[in-house]
């Protein structure tokens, strides 16, 4: 199959660009690499040394003998170009991981809001209507994120994958009707990818595509056998207040002896899934698109669930770092529960890696192994969802 990743040089898509070549796929990556300008902006690295794309691109070809192609394009900004290289590739489908992806990022100023809503949005849409105008029937796949849900909206009831089936009250009686799980996102990020969802509706009924989202919960881990196969392949590590995400970042910061950042009493609730598990998720994805004139398949992209603290005194026992409970710079729930239906991808064949399984300390290995180029300036997350939540505690002069 020929396949474009849009996102290919990030932190899923890399890894997922490797997996996808190495099963025999004919691989396109595009990226305006704007992950990598944040980075400047930010004044931050990837934990781990990761290379230009090119070198990457470079040395998996020597490696493996197997070429993946690179195009530098802005989605957002560069329709035309866009839908010219649908039209000279013609993929068989195409996967989207090319968006603005943290949600501290996305409310840290009006700009970070209003670029994260331009980009994303406009980069989602720019697809939608390139694939319509080409006319070629391309199955799209997109990565999508649990927080679309929030939390706490079903009570105990399941998170659904994707839609809820309702009663509406009619002057005749009850009708029963089946619709969009309610939208309920908690950052301005994850407000565009409630705004995605309607896209792909709106798409997948009016011009019969065929669209897959993944409602995906928070990555772990940074390796997969791909990217373990030679340094300079390997993935990127997000470490930082923006970027670096709960687990990956108690890992770290337990490995430098930084205290683990708790926010609040660390009572909510989260799914997870390792970055082994997203690779499999989108190729088991890839090989079961919906059918033209169907409704957008949702798939739940998750394998387990945990609470903050728990993860937080699980990393504690495991390497004896100590927990800072700090004040929350979110507007979230103090607590919540989360039970989220996951049977769509296990039917299908995943078999998933659980946190039990030995990988927690491979990625305690690797913060280990490139803990001298942490900046323990940019741990704390700074970042607040509304004015008077700045605190300073001691923790934040690092
Ligand atoms: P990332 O930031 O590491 O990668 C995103 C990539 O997209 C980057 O390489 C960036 O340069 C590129 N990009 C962004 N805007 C673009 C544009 N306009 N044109 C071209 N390229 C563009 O993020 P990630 O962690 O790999 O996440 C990938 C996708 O998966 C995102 O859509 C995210 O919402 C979703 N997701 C991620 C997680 C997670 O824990 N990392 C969890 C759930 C869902
Ligand atoms: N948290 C802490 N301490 C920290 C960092 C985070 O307690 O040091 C808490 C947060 O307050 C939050 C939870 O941990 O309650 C998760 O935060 P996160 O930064 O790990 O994840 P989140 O902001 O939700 O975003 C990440 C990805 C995003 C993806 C989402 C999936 O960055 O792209 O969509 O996970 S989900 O959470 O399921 O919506």
């Amino acid at each position: 199959m020929k396949v474009l990743v849009l996102g290919g040089d990030g932190f899923c898509g890399w890894p997922t660009s490797l997996h996808l070549s190495d099963a025999g796929h004919d691989v396109i990556v595009v990226d305006n690499l704007s992950r990598r300008e944040i980075d400047l902006e930010l004044e931050v690295d990837s934990l781990t040394p990761i290379r230009p794309m090119g070198e990457r691109i470079r040395v998996w070809k020597a490696l493996t003998g197997k070429e993946i192609g690179f195009v530098h394009l802005d989605l957002a900004e560069e329709y035309d170009r866009f839908e010219a290289l649908l039209r000279d590739l013609r993929p068989d489908a195409i996967v989207h991981f090319g968006e603005q992806r943290a949600a501290p990022y996305s409310m840290r100023s009006s700009i970070a809001k209003r670029y994260t809503v331009d980009n994303n949005v406009r980069g989602t849409h720019n697809v939608l209507t390139a694939i319509v105008s080409s006319g070629l029937d391309i199955a799209l796949v997109h990565l999508g994120t649990m927080g679309v849900y929030g939390y706490g909206w079903s009570g105990s009831a399941p998170i659904p994958e994707g839609y809820l089936t309702v009663n509406v009250p009619t002057p005749d009686g009850e009708i029963e009707r089946e619709i969009l799980h309610p939208a309920n996102p908690g950052s301005v990020y994850h407000l565009t990818k409630t705004l995605d969802q309607l896209l792909f509706a709106f798409y997948a009924a009016n011009d019969q595509l065929r669209i897959t989202d993944l409602h995906q919960g928070i990555v772990w881990g940074t390796q997969t056998p791909q990217t373990a196969l030679d340094e300079r392949l390997i993935n990127r590590f997000d470490y930082d207040g923006d970027y670096g995400t709960v687990l990956n970042r108690f890992l770290m910061q337990a490995a430098i002896g930084h205290p683990l950042t708790v926010h609040g009493t660390g009572g909510q609730t989260r799914a997870f899934i390792h970055i082994r598990d997203t690779v499999r998720c989108v190729e088991i994805a890839l090989d079961n698109p919906p059918q033209s004139g169907e409704k957008v398949k949702v798939f739940n992209q998750v394998t387990e669930t945990y609470r903050v603290r728990d993860l937080a005194e699980l990393i504690s026992k495991m390497t004896g770092a100590t927990i800072a409970n700090l004040p929350n710079p979110r507007r979230e729930a103090v607590e919540n529960d989360l039970i989220v239906s996951r049977d769509k991808f296990l039917a299908l064949g995943l078999d998933p890696v659980y946190l039990s399984e030995g990988l927690l300390e491979e990625a305690r290995d690797i913060a280990l192994k490139y803990a001298d180029r942490a900046d323990v300036t940019k741990i704390i997350a700074r970042s607040v969802w509304r004015k008077g939540m700045e605190t300073s505690p001691d923790l934040m002069e690092g």
